[in-house]
């Protein structure tokens, strides 16, 4: 396990608040100060990767902790009791489980830091409530057998099915989320101006989401298919706070070939004959 300090690059002089487009501005705003901030995290995890985006977008610096799948710390088993999971957001010593769930508490304990990830209206917020929970509940749970299928079939079937799902955000999320930022069909991000809640959850899956066409052969984001889905991550993926989190494709191709001789599933080539 190996532990070090993770200060956001630009944390100590900068934060990611309304310039987050034209880019940092000079000038610490209200970071942690006194806090202690820790993540038990694991860099390939997308559930980590959200909380690491909302920690570096609200511009607060946080120690990380790289914890092991099959080594889990003390800390991890003791702060995570019930899932032994990670993401796990340790806040002057008292723990915050869940991605979501943590997302939402540096949103709320550091208002006045870096940028709002929450819209203020309930409505706004109950509706990117939905889309979020929308990319664990149907987004993410159809992609799995992506990683873990034991046949390639059964792969390309999932991956498939993904890009049905990226549809319907395509078609329904980018419409309900810019009506409920002021009726503009375009806005860049689901958050409108700037990234929101929508952004960071699925924004987190991105690194996998790409690397799905080296896995198994299949592009699930495809600018035919899914023009304003492509173009977001495009956009997303540059943002400063995220570029440095979202792994690299060949890195998790790799992940995944490790974990899967872990899991004893066999090695799949890519086959996208098995679509046609
Ligand atoms: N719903 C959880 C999911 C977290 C999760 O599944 N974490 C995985 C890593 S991707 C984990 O820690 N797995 C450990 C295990 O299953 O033993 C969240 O949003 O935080």
């Amino acid at each position: 396990m190996c532990v070090y300090r993770h200060t956001h690059p630009h944390a100590c002089h900068a934060h990611y608040g309304r310039n987050l487009i034209e880019g940092p501005v000079e000038g610490r705003q209200d970071m942690a100060g006194d806090e202690e901030l820790t993540l038990l995290g694991l860099w390939a995890s997308p559930f980590v990767i959200r909380a690491r985006i909302a920690l570096n977008l609200k511009g607060l610096s946080y120690g990380y902790t790289e914890e092991s799948l099959y080594d889990k710390s003390d800390l991890l088993v003791r702060s995570n009791p019930v899932h032994k999971k990670v993401p796990v957001l340790i806040h002057n010593g008292k723990p915050v489980c869940e991605s979501q769930n943590i997302v939402s508490y540096v949103d709320e304990v550091f208002p006045g830091s870096g940028q709002s990830i929450l819209p203020s209206d309930p409505y706004d917020r109950a509706v990117a409530r939905f889309w979020a929970s929308y990319v664990d509940d149907k987004l993410y749970s159809t992609w799995v057998p992506v990683f873990r299928g034991s046949t390639s079939k059964e792969r390309v079937e999932a991956a498939t099915r993904v890009i049905a799902v990226l549809e319907t955000f395509e078609q329904r999320a980018f419409g309900e989320c810019s009506r409920s930022n002021g009726g503009r069909a375009m806005a860049a991000f689901f958050g409108g101006d700037s990234v929101g809640l929508v952004d960071v959850v699925l924004g987190s899956l991105l690194g996998w989401l790409q690397a799905t066409e080296a896995i198994c052969g299949v592009k699930v984001i495809d600018a035919a298919r899914t023009p304003l889905v492509a173009a977001w991550a495009e956009r997303f993926r540059a943002i400063d706070g995220v570029k440095e989190v979202i792994p690299d494709v060949a890195r998790l191709v790799e992940y995944n070939k490790v974990r899967r001789a872990r899991l004893g599933l066999p090695l799949l080539l890519p086959s996208v004959e098995l679509l046609q």
